[in-house]
């Protein structure tokens, strides 16, 4: 019998003056309840740049995973998105945890300007879709701590571990956020069953999903 395919998923901790933050609520339901076949680790990161990748990459080493996915909070946005790019850039409009605000500053200095996921994104949309959840592909995960993170996730895989499978996917608000404003929100529970369905689909599509999900803006 094959081993099963070992899946790391990480979560941030809150930032922005949040008492939550959704995507480690909905990264722990995973861990307590992980889809079927896999051996799964979850590791919460720090919401501050350079500690959060060094978290991950030591986390990357620790567990020899076969997929990588991060989360993290998208607060306003509708629907879990899958991102397809990470530029290479921190430009923060807010401090991150430790007090840091880097304005365009390269996170990989003799990196690429970005890298497409190492993930079939748009088969990732479509098992959310398949599983009656909002979903859609994202065009930009922002240059904050989050963009940081994928971007130093592509960085390993393109430059050391060129047979792993990583990406990034944010979700919205969780409700206890936002009870007092009018912004989009999804349970925590339905943003887990989608980050299983997300799972599911990196570990087993080989060729990714042919189908528009671009943006006009
Ligand atoms: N969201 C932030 C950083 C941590 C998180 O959960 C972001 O989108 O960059």
């Amino acid at each position: 019998m094959s081993p099963l395919p070992r899946v790391l998923l990480t979560g941030f901790e809150p930032f922005g003056g949040e008492d939550v933050n959704p995507s480690w609520q909905a990264v722990s339901l995973v861990r307590d309840t992980p889809p079927d076949g896999v051996d799964l680790h979850t590791v919460r990161l720090s919401c501050a740049f350079g500690t959060a990748n060094d978290e991950l990459h030591a986390a990357v080493r620790d567990f020899t995973p076969d997929l990588v996915l991060c989360v993290g909070q998208a607060g306003g946005r509708p629907d879990l998105t899958v991102e397809r790019v990470a530029v290479n850039v921190d430009d923060a409009r807010i401090p991150d945890n430790a007090g840091n605000q880097p304005v365009d500053e390269p996170i990989a200095p003799d990196g690429p300007a970005a890298y497409f996921a190492p993930l079939p994104v748009k088969a990732c949309v479509a098992a959310v879709r398949e599983a009656g959840l909002p979903a859609s592909v994202s065009q930009t995960a922002g240059t904050f701590v989050c963009n940081h993170v994928f971007y130093g996730l592509s960085h390993l895989i393109a430059t050391e571990l060129p047979l792993l499978r990583g990406g990034f996917v944010h979700v919205p608000y969780a409700p206890e956020q936002v009870k007092d404003r009018a912004l989009p929100s999804l349970p925590v529970s339905a943003m887990a069953d989608g980050l299983r369905a997300i799972i599911t689909a990196a570990l087993t599509t080989e060729t990714d999903l042919r189908v528009p999900e671009g943006a006009t803006h």
